[in-house]
């Protein structure tokens, strides 16, 4: 469609950014804090871990008040259940509750919304040592945690998420499941069980708070067939019921996409639905989604006689094929960053249009940016119009989409600062704020706004008038 004249970006809207726990905070053992499956990271050579990552459980305050220069209207982070309840399930450890209660004071006291992520890759070592989240006891640790949750910061913390990535993880498993990878049987029981504990969260914020809302954040992105071929169509359907709408459809309609379940059972990885389970998923509803969007992916027919699969390694946004479901294609239209990843902003507004299509919730984008290998220059700055040009054109696209009826909320961008990358260490940054440190070498850990900063806090100036 095209508009003689966009809609502008809503006087309400959230400009935000976004991080995560053991990326950003650091302090891995410090004040009581448990260990998670993270903390077992073992980078290659040369790589950092999560241990340090940007130090910011000691920088919280400076960390804040930067936001609040840039004029976030909204931070997206967060909260690592070990350091919450340090065994999972067990003792509650006040000093780590009291970091979050302190960090949402601040964003507060700079009328900053706080939108909390409950969950994101850090499951406390303990309760995977346990069978982690295909042994049911994890749900009930998820719904204590919750209610502790709730109970100390709900009267400020008005906008939660309850998983981050549950397709990810279930795509990916290497990003959360140390030393060992788990069979597809046992990753979808491990799914069923998070989209179990998150209805219950979601059931219990909705009883607690009645004026809080709370959604899941999966990575959800329009997959595009090959060519017109109806069997690369076809194709395109697979790869995206199974890796996007199944995630969604279980959260907003309660029962799972009829092609992914199709696909389970074909795979022989059906999960078992505990008692009750059902109706649970179907009293849960969340309030809005979050949408975590980077790449869109291409993909072909499956010639399903054993190539299916490319051999390469894979990450969240590079599609490695499945024997029988979909291979994976190119786009000659598109290009990708030095990590791989395509860039596409129009898919984006495609994304968005296809989420509101199905769902017709708000949605707010909780993480979208470049990895990239920026460098401080001799002049003290870190110039990087490379990561400008990748947002500008990507808030274009969400103006479009907004003017295409879709009702986005906000857009919290991947990442406040640089932080550890899943992946590729400290290399990768993503930050609007440049943290002064390398793999190995824990330097000043300065604050350095990079460019990017001053032109996104024009655009939150201009309330997006001005891209
Ligand atoms: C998402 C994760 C984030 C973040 C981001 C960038 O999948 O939710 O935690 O890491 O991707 O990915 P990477 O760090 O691998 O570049």
């Amino acid at each position: 469609m095209f508009y003689k004249e966009p809609k502008p970006f809503p006087s309400d809207f959230l400009w935000g950014a976004s991080t995560s726990s053991y990326q950003v905070e650091g302090a891995w053992n410090e004040d009581g804090k448990g260990m998670s499956v993270q903390d077992l990271h073992t980078p290659p050579a040369g790589i950092t871990d999560f241990k340090i990552a940007s130090d910011h459980y000691h920088h919280m305050e400076e960390d804040v008040a930067l936001m609040a220069e840039l004029g976030l209207k909204a931070y997206r982070f967060s909260i690592s259940w070990s350091r919450v309840i340090p065994q999972g399930d067990g003792e509650v450890n006040e000093a780590g509750l009291a970091f979050y209660d302190r960090l949402a004071d601040a964003l507060i006291a700079h009328g900053i919304t706080p939108v909390a992520t409950m969950f994101h890759f850090d499951l406390p070592l303990a309760l995977h040592e346990r069978g982690g989240w295909a042994n049911r006891a994890t749900v009930d640790a998820f719904e204590r945690y919750a209610r502790v949750l709730f109970e100390r910061l709900g009267d400020r913390i008005k906008m939660w998420l309850t998983i981050n990535e549950q397709n990810v993880m279930v795509i990916h498993p290497n990003a959360m499941n140390p030393g060992r990878l788990p069979e597809a049987p046992e990753l979808y029981q491990q799914s069923h069980n998070m989209f179990v504990a998150s209805a219950k969260a979601t059931l219990m914020l909705h009883e607690m708070w009645p004026d809080a809302k709370i959604g899941p954040a999966p990575n959800i992105t329009a997959i595009y067939p090959q060519s017109c071929d109806p069997a690369d169509v076809v194709a395109a359907d697979n790869w995206e019921s199974i890796r996007c709408w199944n995630y969604l459809d279980v959260a907003c309609f309660g029962r799972y996409n009829p092609i992914a379940w199709a696909y389970m059972e074909e795979k022989g990885c059906t999960p078992v639905f505990g008692k009750g389970d059902a109706e649970l998923l179907a009293a849960a509803k969340p309030d809005y989604l979050g949408v975590n969007y980077y790449a869109t992916a291409t993909v072909a027919a499956p010639k399903n006689d054993g190539t299916d699969r490319t051999a390469r390694a894979g990450d969240q946004q590079v599609m490695l094929g499945e024997e029988g479901v979909y291979r994976s294609g190119t786009n000659d239209h598109l290009t990708a960053t030095e990590y791989g990843w395509i860039i596409d902003p129009i898919g984006m507004r495609t994304t968005l249009r296809r989420v509101a299509s199905r769902y017709g919730l708000p949605i707010l984008i909780t993480e979208n940016g470049l990895g990239a290998r920026d460098t401080l220059e001799a002049d003290g700055h870190v110039h990087d119009p490379y990561r400008i040009d990748y947002l500008r054109r990507h808030f274009e696209q969400a103006q479009l989409a907004i003017s295409d009826g879709v009702n986005l909320i906000g857009y919290c961008p991947w990442s406040f600062m640089d932080l550890v990358s899943t992946h590729q260490g400290y290399g990768k940054r993503y930050g609007f704020v440049y943290i002064d440190r390398d793999e190995e070498d824990i330097r000043s850990m300065a604050r350095i706004p990079k460019d990017s900063f001053t032109w996104y806090k024009h655009v939150v100036e201009t309330n997006g008038a001005e891209l």
